[in-house]
């Protein structure tokens, strides 16, 4: 242990026994823009690869990945999600308290953010989300055109969100950007997480600032997670790195769900079709979007102590990539059309929240957002067609949209 090698900031490893390797960079731009043919070599080559290139272990098939993502006794959280190992080097930021933790300081925290994350909440909010989709809907109607990634994908949420959390002030391109930030920050030492730590340095400053509680509304979630510091459940810094997380997860995760959703239909508009056909399909259509373009792509896992994946010796202090992309469009779960697009698939236990402790905490107003989005559009458009190139936007961990433009066709 006293010459172990650091690679990223983690443990370098030797190839396990028997392990294929694979010489491939995952957080190329490439990849990161198209990433499908990598996550079909990924599943191919074997439930868990190593790749020399980050010294890491990666899996890609459906069953090892959920295996090993809901697992949190071997595989950790607390020593980050990303490639730094927080055993061995200062995180980029303070450790977020419900994501790089572990039990038993998990459960505590994580208490208080499904409480304040509850279903019995979301149903609160859901009126408001179907009024701001109705109005903002109509007004793209009108303008016919729109850059959907900015006009709708961001602007939906953006308008939603940061309220329900009680915050005053809002402003789309700071909020946007740290999700952005935090995502990259979960890669190698890249351009995109140099550029992604460079740009935090404005934007940290103003998202802890609007994370006080001086700051929130008495009626949002925010000001939920405040009085469970009166109470004494968490203490009053912790309300604050709470609400932190709400900012950090909550936000460009959904954009890129709904600017994904809106590229599957116009991709596949009989798909439309069948969704205006039966709007009670709503739900359903939701989960595949999720499950067939994963907004979060890839997530880590630090190995706590010595184990197996499918079977192989895994040393302790070995970094895991668990791609959630790859574990979603895997044939060997969901058959041999899972590179369809199909919105009454009812893709039961997709990856696109996570699995097993921590697993999305936000996924019920996530999936109300996308609701509220989806049930405007469908009453009032009757064709959502390409408009110019939709490129993505690469990103360590998100898989979204750079540009999305669209002609929507009304009703
Ligand atoms: C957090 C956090 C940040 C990014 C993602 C996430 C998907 C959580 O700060 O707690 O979960």
């Amino acid at each position: 242990m006293r010459d172990m090698e650091l690679i990223e900031g983690h443990r370098a490893i030797t190839p396990p026994e028997g392990m294929p390797v694979w010489d491939v960079d995952p957080f190329d731009t490439d990849i990161l823009r198209d990433p499908e043919a990598y996550y079909g070599e990924l599943r191919a080559r074997g439930p868990v690869v190593y790749i020399p290139r980050w010294s890491v272990l990666a899996c890609g098939q459906y069953e090892t990945t959920r295996t090993v993502f809901s697992d949190h006794e071997n595989f950790v959280s607390s020593r980050g999600v990303g490639l730094n190992d927080f055993h061995l080097g200062e995180p980029w930021r303070p450790p977020s308290i419900i994501l790089e933790v572990d039990p038993p300081e998990h459960t505590r925290t994580r208490r208080v953010m499904s409480r304040a994350l509850s279903p019995k909440v979301v149903k609160t909010l859901v009126a408001m989300f179907a009024e701001t989709a109705e109005r903002l809907v109509e007004e793209l109607v009108a303008q016919h055109r729109i850059e959907a990634v900015e006009d709708l994908a961001e602007r939906f949420p953006i308008s939603v969100f940061p309220p329900a959390v009680g915050m005053r002030d809002v402003d789309q391109r700071i909020l946007v950007d740290y999700g952005a930030c935090v995502f990259n920050a979960m890669g190698p030492d890249n351009a995109l997480r140099r550029a992604a730590l460079a740009r935090n340095a404005q934007i940290a400053p103003w998202i802890m600032a609007a994370c006080a509680r001086e700051r929130l509304t008495e009626d949002g979630i925010g000001a939920m997670i405040y009085a469970d510091a009166d109470t004494g459940e968490i203490a009053a810094d912790e309300a604050s790195l709470l609400v932190r997380s709400l900012l950090s997860a909550g936000v460009d995760t959904t954009v890129t769900g709904i600017g994904n959703a809106l590229h599957c239909f116009a991709a596949n508009p009989g798909e439309w079709d069948r969704l205006r056909a039966d709007p009670s399909l709503v739900r359903p259509a939701i989960e595949e979007v999720l499950r067939y373009t994963s907004p979060v792509h890839t997530f880590g896992r630090t190995a706590g102590r010595d184990s197996q994946i499918a079977g192989f010796p895994v040393v302790e202090g070995t970094k895991i990539l668990c791609v959630l992309g790859a574990a979603n469009l895997d044939p060997g779960k969901w058959g041999e059309d899972a590179g369809c697009f199909r919105i009454d698939r009812r893709p039961m236990g997709h990856m696109a929240f996570g699995a097993g402790i921590h697993g999305c905490v936000g996924q019920n107003i996530a999936r109300a957002e996308m609701e509220a989005v989806l049930t405007a559009l469908a009453r009032k458009v009757a064709r959502i067609e390409f408009d110019g190139a939709a490129p993505w936007r690469p990103n360590n961990a998100i898989h979204a949209l750079d540009k999305l433009p669209l002609k929507l066709i009304p009703a």
